[in-house]
Order: structure tokens, then C-alpha cells, then sequence
């Protein structure tokens, strides 16, 4: 691709930015505040909407059931028009509730596994008053000492508690799938990697995808490899982008590793994924560092590894596969990634009337400055854990 091609497709790509990032949050052992916080799903859609508003990049925000609850779903569907964006995702939360502790729809009771389901349902019902396609679904569900649970039976309570959300799901929706390979649970976890996943997809349906977050495999583990798999089934239903150097850290995407961004975003565009329906967005926290600002850095990345992605020469690189020329075949990949695509980005978003530089942007508009002096008082929002 040349320049304007590599444009071209970077106009179209969406990058899907999460509520809760805009919340407080931390770990276990401190969730520090942050001034100009938001305290209602209200106030986190117009912190999205300054995310869109300088990369021009992130039409839509994910929600998260409960922490997104509101009494008019449609007035707020409404509201995030009137601030020139979308609802996406709708997450489901079956790991709060106290309920929860040995599990959500592999709980060994039925009546909690019932309850669990009644929310899986409840969240395709809000989907159908924001206009959400996809419901997104991640069980914490498992086990932390062997013999705890029937590993079997998890399954097979799972995969019941899960055909039947999928009965209600309507013709234009979608579940997706995500996994992860530990935390909360320490022993098993029901949905750990991506071929349980998949395997569960399969069975489900059509309607049923899988969601790929990038913290939530093993150490070393090869995640492009995951997604030209994914991808060459049909069964890449979304991406979860953030970054680690250990566990799930839920970093700014591309931040602890950028070389696996591009990788991952190489087997994207090679395997049609940047128009295939696969949902891009972001599922991260900014912990310590300013939250809107840490947004627009994560769409930025993400923009960038696109755009060396598609600057891959795919005519030399099938050549010298092709040809078993292993140096000569890495070497194309890395002339794609070592090239400095920040001038391309900048230009480009010159020629959509958006500022070359969004983070010098942001920081010049007085946004950070209003809100922290608007948002006195009141609860911040988080994650209630
Ligand atoms: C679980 C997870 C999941 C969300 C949560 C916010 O670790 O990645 O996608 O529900 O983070
Ligand atoms: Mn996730």
C-alpha cells in the first residue's frame, strides 16, 4: 500500500474506548483518585467523547452492567449522540456480586447460575435500547484448589447457561466470548484460553465470536498466531487492546510492547480483519497517569501500528516466504515496523480538520481544567470492587 492507500483504510478504522477507563481504578492494594473524575455514565461519555473529538478515531463506548446503570438507557444513548458518539459493547458483570464467590453460570447451584443468566439477559435487553450489536461476556468463573469443582461439569454448565442467552439474542446481535488464562481464580479458570473459547463458539453459533484480550494470555504466548487462526475461521469477534510486562495490566496498548501491537495488527489487515466486523476497542486502566490523555495515547498507538501493518510490502514478503529466504522475509516485516509513521498520522489528521498532534491538542483545550473544577463533590466513579 502507499501513502494514500495506508490513509485511506486508517479513515476507516474505529477504535472502541472503554467506560471504565475513565473511572478510578487500581489493584488490590490502592485505587487512587484522580481530580475531575466522573461520577455518572453521563460524565464518562463526554470524557469518551473528548477521546473521538481529537483522534477522530473512537466513535463509541463500550458500557459496563452495573457500573453503567442507569434509569434510561435511551436518554443515555441520547446524550452520547448529542456529544457525537455511539454505545457499543454492553459487558456483563457476574463477578461482584457476593453470590459470585464459587462461581457465576458454573456455579454448582442452580439457583446462582440462574441469577447469573437473568443478568446475561438483562444486558441483551439493554442492548436493545442502546442499539448495542455485541454482548460482550467474561466470566472470573473457576476454581482455586484442585478437586474445589467438577471441571467437567463447569463445562457443561457453562455451555447451557450460555445457549440459552444465546436463544435471546436478536437477528443483528452478537455474543462475544473473551478468555483468560487466571485471576480471580487461582487453580482453573472455565474459559482460559482461546480454544475453549472457540469451542464454545462453535457450538453456540453463527452469533457467537470470540474476544481476544491481549493481557490475558500466558507469558511468551504467540497472540498473532491466535488471531490469523481467529480470523481464518470467522471467529475474531473483537479485541480487547491494552498492554503487560506481567500479568493482566491493563496498560496503554502498545506501551510494554509495541513490536507485538504491530504483529498482532500485521495478521489483522493480512487476514481481512480490518473489515470483517471485528470489534477494536480498548480495555485498559490509567491507574496513576491522566485518564483522557491516556485514551488518546491508546487510539494513537493502535493508529500506528495499524499504519506500519499496512505498510508491509506483501508482494516481497510472499516473494521471499515463497522462496525460504528466512532473513529476507523478516527483513521486509521490520523495514514495515522501523518505519516512522507519525508524519503520515499527522497529515492525515490535517486533512480530516483535526489537530496534527491530539495530545498537545487536548492539553491546550482547558478540558482537564473544567472538570476538575466542575466535579465537586459527589461519588467518582470505579469499579465498586
Ligand atoms: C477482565 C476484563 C474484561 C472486563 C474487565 C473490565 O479482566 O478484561 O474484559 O469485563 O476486564
Ligand atoms: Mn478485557
Amino acid at each position: 500500500m502507499d501513502a494514500p492507500q495506508v490513509k485511506a483504510a486508517l479513515r476507516e478504522l474505529r477504535i472502541e474506548v472503554p467506560s471504565w477507563a475513565y473511572g478510578n481504578s487500581g489493584t488490590r492494594f490502592k485505587v487512587f483518585g484522580q481530580p475531575g473524575v466522573p461520577r455518572d455514565p453521563f460524565e464518562k461519555l463526554a470524557d469518551a467523547a473528548e477521546v473521538n473529538r481529537y483522534t477522530g478515531a473512537a466513535p463509541t463506548v463500550s458500557l459496563h452492567i452495573p457500573w453503567d446503570k442507569v434509569e434510561d438507557y435511551k436518554a443515555l444513548a441520547a446524550h452520547a449522540a448529542d456529544l457525537g458518539v455511539g454505545i457499543g459493547v454492553i459487558n456483563s458483570n457476574t463477578f461482584q456480586d457476593d453470590d459470585y464467590m464459587l462461581g457465576s453460570v458454573c456455579h454448582p447451584d442452580a439457583a446462582i447460575r440462574r441469577k447469573a443468566v437473568d443478568h446475561l439477559l438483562e444486558c441483551v435487553d439493554i442492548m436493545d435500547a442502546t442499539g448495542s450489536a455485541d454482548l460482550k461476556l467474561w466470566f472470573a468463573d473457576g476454581t482455586n484448589y484442585p478437586g474445589q469443582d467438577d471441571l467437567r461439569a463447569r463445562q457443561d454448565r457453562l455451555s447451557e447457561s450460555l445457549a440459552v442467552v444465546y436463544a435471546r439474542l436478536g437477528e443483528d446481535q452478537r455474543m462475544i466470548l473473551e478468555y483468560k488464562f487466571f485471576e480471580p481464580a487461582f487453580y482453573s479458570t472455565d474459559v482460559p484460553d482461546w480454544g475453549t473459547a472457540y469451542a464454545h463458539c462453535l457450538k453456540l453459533g453463527p452469533k457467537a465470536a470470540v474476544v481476544v484480550d491481549t493481557g490475558h494470555h500466558a507469558p511468551g504466548t504467540n497472540i498473532e498466531f491466535i488471531v490469523a487462526f481467529l480470523l481464518r475461521e470467522g471467529k475474531l469477534g473483537a479485541f480487547d487492546f491494552n498492554s503487560r510486562f506481567y500479568a493482566d495490566d491493563d496498560l496503554i496498548a502498545g506501551a510494554a510492547d509495541p513490536f507485538q501491537l504491530f504483529r498482532i495488527m500485521h495478521e489483522v489487515s493480512r487476514g481481512g480483519g480490518l473489515d470483517a466486523g471485528v470489534n477494536f476497542m480498548l480495555d485498559q486502566c490509567h491507574n496513576i497517569e491522566a485518564k483522557i490523555p491516556g485514551q488518546i495515547r491508546s487510539v494513537m498507538n493502535v493508529q500506528e501500528a495499524t499504519a506500519k501493518a499496512l505498510l508491509v510490502d506483501r508482494v516481497a514478503l510472499a516473494a521471499a516466504q515463497a522462496a525460504g529466504d528466512v532473513l529476507g522475509s523478516n527483513a521486509v516485516l521490520m523495514d514495515a515496523y522501523n518505519t516512522d509513521v507519525r508524519p503520515l498520522l499527522a497529515e492525515l489528521r490535517e486533512e480530516q480538520g483535526l489537530a496534527a498532534d491530539p495530545m498537545r491538542a487536548y492539553a491546550g483545550s482547558g478540558y482537564a481544567e473544567k472538570i476538575a473544577a466542575e466535579r465537586i463533590g459527589g461519588a467518582q466513579a470505579g469499579w465498586g470492587a
